[in-house]
């Protein structure tokens, strides 16, 4: 098929769950259209979730255009629309009846699907299913050049690299959140609910150093401030919500900051700031890679253990060259992060091997880096069809 610029792309992306989906689709469409030069538009299903990460969607519009996206609302206004050229359906989010009825037989129409790093993404990758008209292609992103690749903005790698080691952008960026640059060890903390976050805070209070702990505004606030002995969270929840303040707590060595939640781009400079990164899902996990700092991955919660495989099969994909000690400890951490029985033990472990933990990750997310990335691929991948 012939790809050129300017060419159409449907982008469909259904809520799920949290914000990984409009996250993924976002940026995905976001990179399209910046550096592919194609003409998106992003069909959504729940445009109130959507706001928090694209930050001027109006909620009551039917359409709109936002850097150069055209945004619609899920269910379709009309049952006219005409089918763009290229379709990326997302995560099996399932298209419209009338919209794949509208399609053309050589409509190219792709599934996104979700990110692992085991080995059978390989073998499904790129496969196609002809029980449809047309045929649906699926795409898995994935770490190895035989898979659908990562996604990742031209220059996003060396940006972060950039904002690591510039005091100066690292003080502005705290400046504009009101707050001032610290010397102390900095974490980011990112997780869901379940996560044993109170005994992470007991194991960073009990370090043998100052830590700073910065919190976006999540759906984790209730245990942090409960934490804290915090009651009237519902309140200090919706100050920070309504007036994009921070708000700080302490105890023994920890100075917590809670922050509002953050766009896209400042919580991509905040993982390149910190020291160590504890991100969840399939959006923040990719991003804490290419920030290239020692991070701690929440897959997200699945039946039958399989986010455990699926964590399993990524420590041993990406810390494959590291030594022996640096992998069990850093699988220990990941492990009692992941099963709920995470100790102060295991905290201080990852601490004393943090500067072998930050080389084997600047050297793992460099090697990733110099794979093609999602974007570029799925271009070359519709051009071969
Ligand atoms: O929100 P998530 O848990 O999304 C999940 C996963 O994608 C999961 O695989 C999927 O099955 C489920 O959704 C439906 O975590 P994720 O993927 O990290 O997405 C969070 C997004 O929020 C990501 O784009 C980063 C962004 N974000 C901000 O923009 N600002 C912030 O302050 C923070 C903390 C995150």
């Amino acid at each position: 098929m012939q790809i050129k610029t300017g060419q159409r792309w449907d982008i469909f992306c259904r809520i799920v769950d949290n914000f990984g989906d409009i996250g993924v689709c976002w940026r995905l469409s976001q990179q399209l259209a910046y550096e592919h030069h194609f003409q998106i538009r992003l069909f959504i299903d729940d445009l109130t979730v959507s706001s928090k990460i694209i930050r001027s969607l109006n909620c009551n519009l039917q359409s709109q255009i936002i850097n150069q996206i055209e945004i619609c609302r899920w269910p379709l206004a009309s049952d006219n629309i005409k089918p763009a050229e290229v379709v990326l359906e997302t995560f099996s989010c399932a298209l419209p009846f009338e919209y794949i009825a509208a399609m053309q037989n050589n409509t190219m129409w792709l599934n996104l699907e979700y990110l692992s790093a085991e080995s059978w993404v390989a073998d499904f990758h790129a496969r196609s299913s002809n029980n449809t008209k047309p045929s649906r292609h699926f795409y898995f992103p994935g770490f190895t050049e035989a898979t659908g690749g990562l996604i990742r903005e031209s220059s996003i790698f060396q940006q972060n690299q950039k904002f690591a080691h510039d005091l100066q952008l690292q003080s502005e960026f705290f400046n504009h959140l009101n707050l001032t640059q610290e010397t102390t060890l900095k974490v980011s903390l990112f997780c869901y609910p379940h996560a044993p976050i109170h005994e992470l805070l007991n194991a960073l209070a009990a370090s043998n150093q100052s830590m700073n702990c910065y919190v976006p505004a999540s759906s984790i606030l209730p245990k942090v401030l409960d934490f804290f002995g915090v009651d009237d969270n519902k309140k200090i929840r919706s100050e920070i919500a309504s007036n994009s303040s921070v708000r700080k707590l302490s105890y023994k060595n920890l100075n917590l900051v809670i922050l509002p939640f953050l766009s896209q781009t400042d919580y991509d400079r905040l993982l390149a700031i910190c020291d160590i990164n504890f991100v969840r899902g399939e959006d923040s996990w990719v991003r804490a890679i290419w920030a290239a700092k020692p991070f701690i991955w929440l897959p997200y919660l699945q039946t039958e253990d399989t986010h455990i495989k699926k964590l399993n099969a990524f420590l041993n994909r990406f810390y494959a060259n590291g030594n022996a000690t640096t992998k069990t400890v850093v699988d220990e951490v990941h492990f009692a992060w992941a099963k709920g029985n995470f100790t102060t033990r295991n905290w201080q472990n990852y601490l004393e091997h943090l500067p072998a933990i930050r080389q084997i990750t600047l050297e793992a997310a460099n090697q990733l880096a110099t794979q093609t990335d999602l974007a570029a691929k799925l271009v070359i991948f519709l051009q071969k069809l």
